[in-house]
């Protein structure tokens, strides 16, 4: 076994260990006896110099050329690519998702290094006549301070990337909190920030448990803006928090995402659709497809067919080339998925795969659980109501496109949302009708691209989105100006009228 990465924190370009000493460890969810690394237990008192140090530093970073502040972001995706490799196989050893998933999650900070970067040179902000003569009106987009990232483990590159990169292009300094099970991660992540020259103090890493370090950020007077994705539970803290201290606060929160499969949809292709959009990374997407929504003429072909492919699907460590599914991040989260199999139960719900913790010599060292199929769900079930966050999909049978889209719509989330037919003002019915912040036609729910919004409606979020364009509208406020060069007082509303 290797030695364990020794992880520190990151403040004012320095790494250090939390004030009071103490660590955790972080271990590899495929052999849970292999310690990954450690990691400081940050307190209050760490997360108040993290906060001094990124309050100081945005009084002159706010000040440095949008071009030239994106230019260190551009670095940060040259050295992402250069260590993609390296970083893949971290992830995958730490969080447990296959390799060429990893790469993807390497990929796409690098993709949002790229995309942000070109914003430094845009940023664009309007122009439009006043109501005076001899006087401009424009609107400029201003920094909002320092911002405290909160992100999950099942993204440890891409969502800390997607938060920092517009947060930074646009002017604001940045505290990253990463997930308690991706450390070490987080800490490969901002060693190349690090190494991409950023002045002391704009990028900085506080380490530590949500209830702690995540509390601490939250609660801080000088924080003036949190992004946070990760459970509903939490996220309801964080909102509350913020609510009351008048904060800006962007949350992203869970989905229970359907994949609609009508009667006259490739079958091929919606399966493909079904099996990378339900166990994709074990299921640990807030994109997941967890409830499968079959037209009743296809759903016993359908059915059948997607038994077969789950049946071959290979369990392992991420690390291994041959792995298609990953384990389950950690202990707790296996225990609810195994939870939600009992509730499946009572229900009355069938288990057609799957179903249990896998027991295999080679899986017992990790949290390892069958991939599984729930037959027979019916919509008011918990199981086709609440969040899972495994490899777990939810069969529902639909005798129309309406009754189709109305069980889509018949819950508390709404991010992501997928379709499979061959009609085209079906298509373009769900476009306009699905409740959910992404929809996609003949595509899995998972897999969306940086250069486009990401967020959703109902309890997945609070009407922000993040990534695209309008991560600008997440990291900016907008001030409007007015330049009078007439030399008169002119009074707006008055002057003009007769
Ligand atoms: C997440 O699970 O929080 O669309 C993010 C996708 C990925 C991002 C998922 N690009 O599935």
């Amino acid at each position: 076994m290797e030695t364990p990465l020794s992880c520190r924190n990151y403040i004012d370009g320095q790494w250090l260990s939390a004030a009071a000493g103490t660590t955790l460890e972080s271990r590899n969810p495929a052999l849970i006896h292999e310690v990954v690394a450690t990691f400081p237990r940050s307190q209050a008192d760490d997360v108040d110099t993290a906060v001094t140090a990124a309050s100081q530093a945005y009084r002159s970073w706010r000040k440095v050329p949008a071009p030239a502040r994106a230019e260190y972001v551009f670095r940060v995706g040259e050295l992402l690519a250069k260590h993609k490799e390296k970083l893949a196989q971290l992830i995958s050893q730490e969080m447990g998702k296959p390799l060429t998933e990893a790469r993807g999650d390497v990929q796409e900070g690098i993709d949002c290094a790229f995309y942000s970067a070109g914003e430094g040179r845009r940023l664009f902000g309007q122009t439009t006549p006043s109501e005076m003569p001899n006087k401009f009106a424009m609107t400029v987009r201003m920094p909002i301070g320092v911002c405290a990232l909160i992100t999950p483990w099942n993204f440890p590159m891409a969502i800390p990337c997607w938060k920092a990169m517009p947060a930074l292009v646009c002017g604001n300094t940045v505290i990253l909190k990463p997930a308690e099970d991706t450390p070490a991660c987080a800490t490969k992540l901002i060693e190349i920030f690090a190494a991409a020259g950023f002045p002391p103090g704009v990028v900085n890493l506080v380490h530590g448990m949500g209830e702690e370090a995540g509390k601490a950020l939250v609660e801080h007077p000088d924080i003036n803006l949190v992004s946070f994705t990760g459970s509903s539970e939490t996220g309801a803290f964080v909102g509350a928090t913020c609510g009351r201290t008048h904060k800006r606060v962007c949350l992203e929160m869970g989905g229970k995402n359907a994949q609609v499969v009508m009667e006259d949809a490739d079958l091929e292709l919606a399966l493909d659709g079904a099996v990378w959009g339900a166990f994709g990374t074990t299921g640990q997407r807030c994109t997941a497809t967890s409830r499968l929504i079959l037209h009743r003429d296809i759903k016993e072909k359908f059915t059948t067919m997607l038994y077969q492919r789950t049946s071959k699907l290979r369990l392992g460590a991420g690390t291994d080339p041959d792995t298609e599914i990953g384990p389950i991040i950690n202990q707790k989260q296996l225990q609810r998925v195994s939870e939600y199999m009992n509730i499946a139960r009572e229900e009355g719900a069938k288990v057609l795969i799957g179903g249990e913790i896998a027991r295999e010599d080679s899986l017992k060292n990790g949290y390892f659980f069958q991939p599984t199929i729930l037959d027979g769900v019916t919509p008011e079930m918990r199981v086709a109501r609440e969040e899972i966050f495994g490899p777990v999909v939810c069969l529902i049978a639909v005798s129309s496109f309406e009754e189709a889209i109305a069980i889509l719509n018949d819950t508390n989330y709404g991010l992501s949302s997928s379709v499979y037919t061959r009609d085209i003002n079906r298509a373009f019915t769900a476009m306009r009708d699905i409740e959910a912040g992404i929809t996609y036609i003949n595509g899995p729910t998972i897999g969306a691209e940086v250069h486009l919004p990401f967020g959703g409606v109902k309890q997945t979020g609070n009407g922000h989105r993040e990534a695209g364009t309008t991560a600008l509208d997440v990291f900016t406020e907008w001030k409007s100006v007015y330049v009078d060069f007439s030399g008169n007082l002119q009074r707006a509303q008055i002057d003009n009228r007769s």
